[in-house]
């Protein structure tokens, strides 16, 4: 397909939209937050392995997500190697150090207490699959031609969301972890060093005896997070 075919404008119908009685409207809503209130971070994570084509079919959910221009300016780089994992283990471990042990600040480090978070993140080596979600401040069009991406955190912050969805609904855990600074992926991972990393997902069944923070079961409720006008 040429550039300039897909640079003109041409409506096609609505594919799939059905529109649903509102009762039924109504409980698939409450069925939907029924399912997604059981979501939890977690971070103990058992070695199981879980077949890639599973999480292949999640980031396709996660490409479907809304961007800027739709130039889908994401790109997911999923590291299953052991021994990159192990890289990347250690990478993130020295930079976890530097910041428990004082980039992070008192302020930070009071906030993060209740979740019991430390330096150690053995779930990077234990979790089969690691998920580096990539934003393109530039990509490449379908004829190669580089160009400009807009939007670019906030769309890969909605496909992280929809990836995270998408995980859970198939059963499987994660953890949003965000090593600080995250830039020793872009070489771990092979991405060109324009590209930002934004997220490491980690996914993979819970171990066991996993735990969460009881701190990470208080939501706040609807009048607190929403106003309506
Ligand atoms: N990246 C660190 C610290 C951390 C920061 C926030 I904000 C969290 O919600 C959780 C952890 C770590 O992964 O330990």
């Amino acid at each position: 397909m040429s550039e300039k075919a897909t640079q003109e404008y041409r409506p096609v119908p609505l594919p799939d939209y059905r529109e649903l009685p509102v009762e039924e409207m109504r409980a698939r809503a409450q069925a939907f937050y029924d399912e997604i209130r059981t979501r939890h971070t977690v971070r103990d994570f058992s070695t199981r392995p879980v077949p890639r084509d599973i999480i292949e079919t999640c980031i396709k959910a996660a490409g479907t997500a809304p961007n800027g221009a739709n130039h889908q300016p994401w790109h997911f780089a999923v590291i299953g190697d052991p021994a990159v994992k192990k890289q990347i283990r250690e990478a993130a471990e020295a930079e976890e150090k530097a910041f428990y042990e004082g980039r992070a600040g008192e302020e930070w480090l009071h906030a993060l207490a209740p979740l019991g978070t430390d330096a150690s993140k053995p779930f990077l080596e234990e979790a089969p699959w690691l998920i580096c979600v990539f934003g393109e401040r530039r990509s490449r069009s379908a004829d190669g031609v580089k160009r400009k991406n807009y939007y670019v955190p906030e769309s890969v912050s909605i496909a992280t969301g929809f990836l995270i969805t998408a995980l859970h609904k198939a059963g499987l855990a994660t953890l949003t972890h965000t090593p600080n600074p995250m830039s020793f992926l872009n070489e771990l991972c092979g991405r060109d060093p324009h590209d930002k990393p934004y997220i490491l997902m980690v996914v993979g069944y819970p171990k066991e005896d996993a735990t969460i923070p009881e701190h990470a079961m208080e939501k706040k409720p609807l009048e607190e997070i929403a106003t309506f006008i």
